[in-house]
């Protein structure tokens, strides 16, 4: 055996069945464009580009240069109190990929401290502005804002929640999956009215008490669930009008799946602080970010304490790490170089239709999709909604093909580079999997 089970044993694995994978391990040995190879050399189609980060495919020699350069170069420097040339040209860069207004980037390794980065920055920004009252947040169900106290406050999954007690102070939108939208190709038209109920909060709390309101514009981890037309321009318009910040969490959105630099974006909406990960640095180096409108990092600035004086005390020690931020850079050339957002608006249409072609599979209940990110919700089992998909899946990777199962939902997100033929033998292998 290639791992003994001595080995099994140590690693208590995230997100996962530990005790299901550890008699029957799925493991994965290398990986090159959009496959990977398994221990015996088999070829695996990596049909949600790694966990929805890798767009560029494996192996990207351009992406591996930039690292391997960096670390001869600089390999580590400490992120507080010093710096270096790249994590300053990576800000920048990423505000070329960030709506106008959002020109100032902090720095985080995950998507999970990213949003812990952005609740605390809303919260602090209000102090900063004598409004203190104001922090409360609002999050959405079926939200997911990553791992972290303040993320699975916000967050809107239950299972995420339920275990761990106490979490900030909070209250939820309801979520925008009506089942009359089911099986619609793209945003739905109905549904913006569900934005109105921030008004209800509102009434409840008052805005003198809320900090910021957070959404996903398309929530990613619950299956795929494109914002209804007009909603997030709602939303965009009930906080201004409230003075409420809006936080996008764009950790799956940005950098291409959805065929534009980010989802505020493709919806046109500009929020005042937006949440990054994954795909900035195509997965293969951990890093994330908080990126917020000028005036926010400006009422930071805007104070009488010696300069020497830190602003913000928030950071991590990995936040500007070099390497990361080579990765990044080579990334983003590469997404514009290779006109990545291009090439996603030009084959979702067929992603589109082909997935939609599952409409009539068994169990199927509803499908969903935007750019290249799809979800389809399956029937549940007597009080195991969780079991078909995972069912599935597990053919599906018999079958050569990985793809993610959580909640009830099975979810695709093919690298931006994928071919027509390869997406035809995805759903044609989902196709099959869910008549068996
Ligand atoms: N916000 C959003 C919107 C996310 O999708 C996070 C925050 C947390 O990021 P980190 O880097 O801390 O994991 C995420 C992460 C899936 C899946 O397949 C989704 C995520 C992570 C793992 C799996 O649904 N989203
Ligand atoms: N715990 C201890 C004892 C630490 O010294 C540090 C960082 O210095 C942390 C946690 C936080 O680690 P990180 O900055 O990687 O988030």
């Amino acid at each position: 055996m290639e791992v003994t089970q001595a080995q099994l044993d140590a690693h208590w694995m995230p997100f996962t069945g530990n005790r299901q994978f550890k008699k029957d391990p799925r493991m994965i040995h290398e990986a090159d464009g959009q496959y990977y190879k398994d221990a015996d050399g088999r070829k695996v189609f990596d049909g949600l580009s790694g966990l929805w980060t890798c767009g560029l495919g494996h192996n990207v020699s351009k992406i591996k240069e930039a690292i391997t350069s960096q670390l001869s170069t600089l390999d580590m420097s400490p992120s507080f109190q010093f710096g270096h040339p790249k994590s300053f040209q990576l800000a920048e860069r990423i505000t070329d990929f960030s709506p106008e207004k959002l020109n100032r980037v902090f720095f985080t390794c995950s998507g999970s401290e990213a949003v812990e980065t952005a609740l605390k920055i809303a919260r602090a920004y209000w102090r900063k502005k004598n409004m203190p009252s104001k922090s409360k947040l609002i999050g959405r169900v079926k939200g997911y804002h990553g791992v972290n106290f303040g993320g699975i406050s916000v967050g809107g999954i239950g299972a995420n929640r339920a275990l761990f007690g106490e979490t900030l102070t909070v209250d939820h939108l309801r979520h925008t999956m009506l089942e009359s939208n089911a099986f619609t190709r793209g945003q739905p038209e109905e549904g913006a009215h569900l934005a109105d109920e921030l008004l209800e909060l509102i009434g409840l709390h008052d805005a003198s008490n809320i900090a910021a309101v957070i959404v996903e514009p398309m929530p990613g981890s619950a299956g795929v669930i494109p914002p209804p037309v007009g909603y997030l321009n709602r939303l965009r318009e009930i906080c201004t009008q409230h003075n409420i910040l809006l936080i996008f969490d764009e950790v799956i959105c940005g950098f291409g799946r959805l065929g534009a630099k980010s989802g505020a974006d493709a919806f046109g909406v500009t929020p005042d602080i937006m949440t990054i990960a994954k795909q900035v640095t195509n997965g293969v180096i951990p890093m994330g970010a908080a990126i917020v409108r000028q005036e926010i990092y400006d009422a930071f600035m805007d104070t009488d304490a010696p300069e020497y004086m830190l602003e913000f005390p928030h950071g991590y020690t990995y936040s500007a790490h070099p390497v990361a931020r080579a990765a990044g850079l080579a990334t983003l050339d590469v997404i514009e170089d290779e006109d990545m957002l291009g090439r996603v608006r030009n084959i979702s249409p067929y992603f589109e239709s082909l997935l939609h072609g599952l409409q009539n599979c068994p169990h199927v209940t509803d499908i969903r999709n935007y750019g290249l990110a799809g979800g389809i919700s399956l029937e549940h089992y007597p009080g195991e909604p969780a079991r078909r998909p995972f069912e599935v899946a597990m053919k599906m990777w018999e079958k050569g093909f990985y793809v993610r199962y959580g909640a009830d939902t099975i979810q695709l997100a093919p690298a931006f580079t994928v071919e027509e033929t390869e997406i035809d033998n995805l759903v044609n292998a989902l196709a099959d999997c869910l008549s068996r």
